[in-house]
């Protein structure tokens, strides 16, 4: 092919697009065939700076935890082949959890495929279930147009996330300066919210009126579309009890009177359970009443009438008899709520207020003990008691999940809890409170692991590093794969079978990455070492050595979810 010398290849095409939808980050790593994507990184001039990761699963985790705190579009991207098969996990989680994320994976030369080229691999196949769309990036002239719909759909509708495959010959083929435009109404999500239908509205507002004991059960909607205040304002006028999900969790401050936590077989409680089986009327916003929110679909029960609001079809009636409907957007909803309901008493804050006194009864209890092993409620309130307000939570499966979920207490409601309750695959806090950290540089950021997840995630200690993020690395070290032992515990009579592994001196780990580190064993060091890891201007690390999970209370009513 003949080409003039000063033409625009596809690979600075993409650069200019993504600049032109205001992109700031991309989270990747490197590849022979993404190489004109990085030599256009490298010589044009823009506003993007690449995050360059040690694996692309961690690409995918920190672009998907930096839309959820920032609401822009998190942007990663890889090599084919393993880059492509790797980068697959935070690509799901954002998916199933509407956050507006774009994976980009470089490919062979259109002109190799089934050639048995190196790293050749079904892209389009591969992640077009996995994606709410995908593309290849097969043809020059319609770069533009492609990369503008990956936008358009992870931000608009239900967000989630898309994919584009780039071969390596379309990188380099000349493409029209007349393309290169961005449609800024997609820079973030979620973009052309969906307006509630007002006859429903309605509807909605007649059956709250009627109920006794309502209660409303948020996912994570509403701090998805930044309608906190919305909400706050709904529960104080009907004095009606707020609960959510594990990924709702803030929606509502945990002071808040009407906040009642989360609900549910992970953080969740009896006596949050006693709240729902009482209630008449359950009204889900933005939460897919999945498995966990519901323990297995037994609470809320079929004595409640169900109202389901979400911007997504395909969750509505999919796992309860609906009584309202409403496929809308959560923030417009509550918007159109308020303005037509009466102010009511359903004595939401003092349902609120006995259930919490019960629960947090036998949690500080355990606070106090100073003997033995430390226990996970003493790490939650300790780091509570010392982490200033807006500070960001970022946990993963295991330990952390139902503790920092059940007791944790934000005292402002926002996106300050981070976790991946889509697939709760381990590894996800370590990567993920990087991209919290880039997205939000001035807060406090925790990145809270199980012992697992360290192992599977060590690797990004070193980009925490160069990169000079002082987060807050806490592994809670029991040696063990405590949530499945749990599980061999409660339901196979205790078979304790290949959960076990030998114990890793974390501290030592951070150490050799060049990461100022502690080891915990004694309970009253804590607090000490916490002020320490507070006042640290660079990335650190806690190392705890922490009661195992099969041992403690571990607010958990079910562990095969
Ligand atoms: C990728 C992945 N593999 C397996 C699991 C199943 N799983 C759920 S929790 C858990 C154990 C977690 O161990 P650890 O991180 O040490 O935390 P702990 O439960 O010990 O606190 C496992 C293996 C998972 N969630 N994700
Ligand atoms: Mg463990």
């Amino acid at each position: 092919m003949k080409h003039k010398s000063n033409y625009l290849n596809g690979a600075e095409g993409l650069v200019k697009i993504l600049d032109e939808y205001e992109v700031k980050y991309i989270f990747g790593l490197c590849g022979d065939t993404s190489l004109p994507f990085y030599d256009a990184l490298y010589r044009l001039n823009h506003s993007i700076k690449h995050i360059l990761t040690r694996d692309e699963r961690s690409a995918s985790y920190m672009a998907d935890a930096y839309a959820r705190v920032t609401g822009k579009v998190g942007i990663c991207e890889g090599p084919s082949g393993g880059g492509a098969t790797y980068i697959i996990p935070g690509v799901v989680e954002a998916n199933e959890s509407s956050i507006g994320v774009i994976s980009i994976t470089s490919d062979v030369p259109t002109t190799s495929i089934g050639h048995f080229p190196l790293t050749e691999l079904k892209q389009k196949q591969l992640f077009k279930p996995l994606t709410k769309w995908n593309e290849i990036l097969n043809n020059s002239k319609t770069l533009g147009s492609n990369i503008r719909r990956a936008f358009k759909e992870s931000t608009s509708g239900r967000p989630g996330a898309c994919h584009l495959s780039f071969p390596f010959d379309i990188q380099k083929a000349e493409i029209s300066e007349k393309d290169i435009w961005a449609n800024k109404r997609y820079t973030k999500f979620p973009a052309d919210p969906i307006k509630p239908n007002s006859k429903k509205i309605d509807l909605i507002l007649k059956s709250i009126l009627k109920a006794k004991n309502p209660i409303i059960i948020c996912g994570g909607a509403i701090k998805n579309s930044f309608a906190e205040k919305e909400l706050q304002k709904l529960a104080e006028k009907l004095n009606i009890v707020v609960a959510t999900s594990v990924t709702g969790k803030g929606t509502l401050g945990d002071n808040h009177p009407n906040s009642l936590g989360v609900v549910g077989s992970n953080g969740g409680s009896i006596y949050t359970r006693e709240v729902l089986k009482k209630s008449d009327l359950v009204i889900f916003i933005g939460c897919r009443a999945g498995s966990v929110t519901t323990e297995k679909w037994q609470y809320p029960n079929s004595n409640s009438k169900i109202i389901h609001i979400d911007n997504d079809p395909k969750v509505i009636g999919a796992n309860y008899k609906t009584y309202i409907s409403l496929v809308a957007d959560a923030k417009e909803t509550l918007i159109a709520l308020n303005k037509k309901i009466k102010k009511n008493n359903f004595g939401g804050d003092k349902v609120v207020k006995e259930t919490k006194k019960k629960k947090f009864f036998e949690f500080n209890n355990l606070c106090r003990i100073n003997k033995g092993l430390i226990k996970p409620e003493r790490i939650v309130k300790d780091i509570n008691e010392i982490m200033p307000d807006n500070s960001y939570i970022v946990v993963d499966p295991g330990t952390p999940c139902p503790y920092f979920a059940a007791y944790y207490n934000f005292k402002k409601s926002g996106r300050y809890f981070v976790t991946n309750r889509a697939h709760g695959a381990l590894g996800y806090a370590l990567p993920a409170s990087i991209g919290v950290k880039i997205g939000q540089p001035k807060n406090t950021v925790l990145s809270i692991m199980g012992d697992g997840s360290f192992g599977f995630a060590v690797g990004e200690l070193e980009t925490a590093k160069r990169l000079n993020l002082n987060i807050i690395f806490i592994v809670i070290s029991n040696s063990v794969y405590g949530w499945i032992k749990a599980g061999q515990k409660s339901s196979f009579n205790k078979r304790y079978y290949s959960v076990d592994f030998s114990r890793t001196n974390h501290a030592k780990v951070a150490s050799s990455y060049g990461i100022k580190s502690w080891t915990v064993k004694n309970h009253r060091d804590l607090t000490k070492i916490l002020n320490k890891a507070l006042e640290c201007k660079e990335p650190c690390l806690i190392d705890i050595i922490c009661q195992p999970l099969e041992q403690a209370k571990a607010p958990v009513s079910e562990w095969i979810a």
